[in-house]
């Protein structure tokens, strides 16, 4: 793997303000806004089988007439899911479009207004004026830009805002509260851009946000017998923010790249990895809540694990046996090594899915499972009749 050296990655809080060059200093992700068809039983199935909790709700009882919006968390993650509430709107032409889908990657900022003047003085493209909203428990600044197709980044300011979650919502008590599932925060979320675009996508993380690659994969890596992508991660100056970028390549079949961008009709989100620090219990209880994992890797790609730890000299900490069987994948490189998971699409359309990752020292994204993983997308891929 084609690897450039790691500048910096979580140092903590203060190394974001030491250089001046880091002109959008990110505090981490502030949340993830989905629009979908039907949103209260949305919230249902992120609670019962992903043990989401309630956190927030806006709708027609809090004042809200156009659209309706649950707020979930789990630790540090928080999903909001919003449903339009007439035909009229522009949430539902998104819906109509691209099915349920990520619609906004928040990304909690000191400062809005600037993180909106940085970006659009760089060259992105305005989705949101900098605009303050406020109840009895402080002001929230908000802003927002467009990135790849119809998804966009909103930059939130909160430092004076005391709130449950945004000015606008109430606090949603709930008599159903199933357990959390042991997930922690987001590890990183994958777009998926056309034939050529990932360059361009690239290259805009760079200039208009400050990211840097940090790692690449080209087709010769990320191949199978019949299909190919290209991939390369983009990373925040403080490493807590982590965007890989795909597109698909040229192979024998069609890439699950293609697959996607047919059924979400263009560009956005592919997966969300979401971290946990311990795998075996999360993917456990998520199995018995009725999640859809893709199919677990041949007998034979467990035998080569122990080899694969050994020539890093990391020990498995983990029971194989319980990874084997509930199809757990494990990649090491120099610093550590990693655990993962890939859930089915999570909607009809072949399109959103989640990873669940477990991080034991390795700041990789699982290169040596690519081609195990990749066969198993095409297996469903086949059943599909889209490969
Ligand atoms: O985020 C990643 O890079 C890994 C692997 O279509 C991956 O989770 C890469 C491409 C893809 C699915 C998973
Ligand atoms: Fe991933």
């Amino acid at each position: 793997m084609s690897k450039k050296e790691i500048k910096s990655v979580d140092y903590g809080l203060e190394k974001i303000f030491e250089g001046a060059q880091d002109f959008l200093p990110l505090l981490g992700t502030d949340y993830i806004e989905f629009y979908v068809g039907n949103a209260k039983q949305a919230a249902h199935f992120y609670k019962t089988a992903f043990g989401f909790q309630s956190h927030a709700y806006r709708g027609l009882e809090t004042g809200s007439k156009d659209s309706v919006s649950y707020v979930l968390t789990q630790d540090k993650i928080k999903l909001v899911l919003t449903t339009p509430l007439h035909s009229k709107s522009p949430i539902n032409d998104h819906i109509v479009k691209h099915g349920d889908g990520v619609k906004v990657i928040a990304l909690w900022v000191e400062d809005a207004r600037k993180a909106f003047e940085e970006t659009t003085a760089r060259g992105a493209k305005a989705y949101l004026e900098p605009t303050v909203t406020s109840d009895e428990n402080g002001e929230v600044i908000s802003a927002g830009i467009y990135t790849y197709g119809e998804t966009v980044h909103l930059f939130i300011e909160r430092k004076n805002y005391t709130g449950t979650f945004l000015p606008g919502f109430d606090a949603w008590e709930s008599d159903y509260n199933p357990p959390s599932a042991g997930l922690k925060y987001i590890d990183h979320m994958v777009g998926n851009v056309g034939w050529n675009q990932m360059d361009i996508w690239v290259k805009w993380y760079e200039d208009v946000m400050g990211f840097e690659n940090f790692l690449s994969f080209d087709d010769k890596q990320i191949h199978t017998e019949y299909s190919a992508l290209m991939s390369k991660v983009m990373s925040n100056g403080n490493g807590r923010i982590k965007f890989p970028i795909n597109e698909p390549a040229k192979a024998a079949k069609r890439s699950q790249i293609e697959e996607y961008l047919d059924f979400y009709e263009g560009a956005g989100v592919q997966h969300i990895a979401v971290a946990t620090d311990d795998i075996i219990k999360t993917v456990s209880q998520l199995k018995a809540n009725g999640v859809e994992f893709l199919s677990t890797p041949p007998a034979a790609y467990y035998k080569s694990v122990p080899g694969r730890l050994q020539e890093f000299s990391h020990e498995l900490r983990e029971d194989i046996e319980k990874l084997m069987d509930l199809g757990i994948m494990i990649d090491a490189d120099e610093e550590g090594y990693l655990l993962q998971i890939f859930t089915k699409p999570i909607e009809d359309r072949p399109t959103l899915f989640f990873e669940v990752i477990q991080r034991m020292g390795a700041r990789g994204f699982g290169a040596g499972n690519f081609k195990a993983l990749f066969e198993s997308i095409e297996r469903e891929q086949a059943k599909r009749g889209t490969l």
